[in-house]
């Protein structure tokens, strides 16, 4: 694979520019990154004319629109158009130039709300999907689809990882767009320097989330790429979960924030409980290695070296 052309799509992102880390850090030397502006993968005539001048042996597809409980509840419509855009896109083009390999990144919410814990990737489509992020999952799980058929139909090698909730270097910390674990961050640093008496914490601080700093999955992707070939997903995950009170409390130890931590229950829980069984991996022989508590101290780290920039 190194002297090989990789398309890493969606470099800029969190899990893009991880993967991207960890490729080079490998030694790959031929590395195809497109910012959005030079390729935009929601135009399928563009996504064409790149495959057919570039076209790349190997293929991340990590482009996605993403983000929190609220981006999903309030953008239903970009969620579901704008993933399933970007994944037809690239997935028919990498098939039809000759790509050897690609592999799809999912998520966790593919699965039913309710389903036992921990979610196997057996129970996806066993029961209704959790109706705060619905659309993005409707449009993840019609990605993992469409890279089984064309493995069936047209023996093309796609592979689906499922991860679970990401966070890291990177990553989105926009009060209204983010994810919980940087929306904290940010939170909890900015009611320090204001010396506030509280940070406000979403919901009921009781349901429960597995976060998975970003190395880890891209490392887990790179050993996926080179290891696995089937058309079963594979559940990416740290293996543990913690409530969201529970990070709030990580969080505000690591920021060294020492107000109240204070709950609004008119927000959304989302789903209760999220945790992946990852016996799958393990037994390709990955682990993870970033334990949460060092993962949220070097992301405030970064987070603060970063901070002014990102508040532009
Ligand atoms: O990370 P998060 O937005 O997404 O929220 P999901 C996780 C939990 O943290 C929810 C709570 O119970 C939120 O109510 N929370 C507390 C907060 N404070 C905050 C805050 O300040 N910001 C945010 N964002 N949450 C996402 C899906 O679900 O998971 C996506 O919407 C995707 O589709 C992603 O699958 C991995 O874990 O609920």
């Amino acid at each position: 694979m190194d002297d090989s052309p990789i398309l890493v799509a969606g470099h800029q992102g969190l899990v893009g520019s991880a993967i991207v880390r960890r490729l080079l850090a490998g030694g790959a030397r031929q590395l195809l990154l497109r910012t959005r502006r030079e390729l935009d993968l929601c135009r399928q005539a563009e996504v064409e004319r790149f495959f057919a001048e570039h076209r790349p042996h190997y293929v991340f597809l990590a482009a996605a629109k993403v983000g929190g409980i609220e981006a999903n509840r309030s953008q239903p419509a970009q969620f579901l158009r704008d993933n399933l855009q970007i994944q037809t896109n690239v997935i028919d083009a990498a098939y039809r130039h000759g790509t050897r390999k690609l592999l799809f990144l999912g998520s966790s919410c593919i699965y039913p709300r309710l389903a036992p814990q921990p979610l196997t990737e057996d129970c996806l489509l066993t029961g209704p999907l959790e109706p705060t992020n619905e659309w993005y999952a409707i449009a993840k799980i019609a990605g993992l689809k469409m890279c089984q058929a064309y493995r069936r139909e047209f023996g093309f090698d796609a592979i689906c990882a499922m991860p679970t909730n990401l966070y890291g270097p990177g990553d989105n910390f926009s009060l209204t767009g983010s994810h919980v674990l940087p929306a904290l961050i940010r939170k909890c640093h900015e009611a320090k320097l204001q010396h506030a008496e509280a940070v406000e914490v979403w919901g009921t601080g009781t349901p429960r989330r597995e976060f998975l700093h970003v190395d880890d999955l891209a490392d887990a992707c790179v050993h996926l790429m080179r290891h696995y070939s089937d058309e079963a997903p594979i559940n990416v995950g740290w293996g543990k979960d913690v409530s969201i009170a529970e990070l709030a409390r990580m969080v505000a130890a690591a920021v060294g924030f020492e107000g109240e931590l204070r709950f609004d229950g008119t927000k959304p829980d989302g789903t209760p409980r999220k945790l992946l069984d990852t016996s799958r991996l393990t037994r390709l022989g990955w682990q993870p290695n970033i334990t949460l508590q060092a993962g949220i101290e070097s992301t405030y780290d970064w987070y603060r070296s970063h901070a002014q920039a990102l508040r532009r």
